[in-house]
This record gives C-alpha cells, sequence and structure tokens, in this order.
C-alpha cells in the first residue's frame, strides 16, 4: 500500500471516531439523574424528572426493606427489594406530557405515604 492510501486511510479512521465520539457526547448529555431517597413514609427527588432518559439512583435511607415502581405512558419498571441502606439504580424513558405515578410495593408502604406522580415536561 503507498503512502497516500495509509494517510487516506488514518484520516478516514479519525473521521468515524470523531463522529462516534460526538454521538456518545450527546447521549451522555441528555441522560438526566435524579437521586430517589426512601424513608418509611415517604419518596423524595432530588429534581423534577424530565421527558427523555432519566436515571434514577435509589437510596434506601430508612431500616426497612424499599422497592421503586414506575408506571406511566403504558410502562411499568421497578427495583428489586432494597436492603437497609442499600442502593439501586432505574433508567426509563419518560414521555413529555405523561403523567408518571411511582411507589413503593412492599406491605403498606404505599398507602403510608411512599407513593407520587408527577408529569414529565
Ligand atoms: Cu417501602
Amino acid at each position: 500500500m503507498t503512502r497516500i492510501k495509509l494517510g487516506l486511510l488514518t484520516l478516514l479512521a479519525l473521521a468515524v471516531s470523531s463522529v462516534t465520539l460526538a454521538a456518545v457526547a450527546q447521549s451522555a448529555a441528555t441522560v438526566q439523574t435524579v437521586r430517589v431517597t426512601e424513608v418509611s413514609n415517604s419518596i423524595r427527588f432530588s429534581a423534577k424528572p424530565k421527558a427523555g432518559t432519566v436515571k434514577f439512583q435509589v437510596r434506601n435511607a430508612s431500616g426497612d426493606g424499599h422497592d421503586f415502581w414506575l408506571k406511566g405512558g403504558g410502562k411499568t419498571w421497578k427495583t428489586r427489594v432494597i436492603g437497609e441502606a442499600g442502593a439501586a439504580t432505574l433508567t426509563a424513558t419518560l414521555k413529555k406530557g405523561v403523567r408518571y405515578s411511582y411507589w413503593c410495593a412492599v406491605g403498606s408502604h404505599r398507602s403510608k405515604g411512599m407513593s407520587g406522580s408527577f408529569v414529565a415536561r
């Protein structure tokens, strides 16, 4: 292979990797992280989840086991039951204008205040 051909191939490889890096950077920028704190009578969010990809970082800040369910737009997501001081991650793609409900399904926690809803904007 000639030196010019090798040079062109190198340029092409660089161009392809730049495009890939740009795509990765763009998708990373659109992921919103929301910290979810679960205690015995409530579920608190660090921010209101927006439409798009949302990574929920769920932390159990109580002495009981809790899980985290999210439902809306025809889909349901859930974590395993998280033990004391444990954590779990749940990634969901939310649609604009759709109302999502969330709750803990352990025992009667849902009716004791571990529930709520929001509309993704
Ligand atoms: Cu619970």
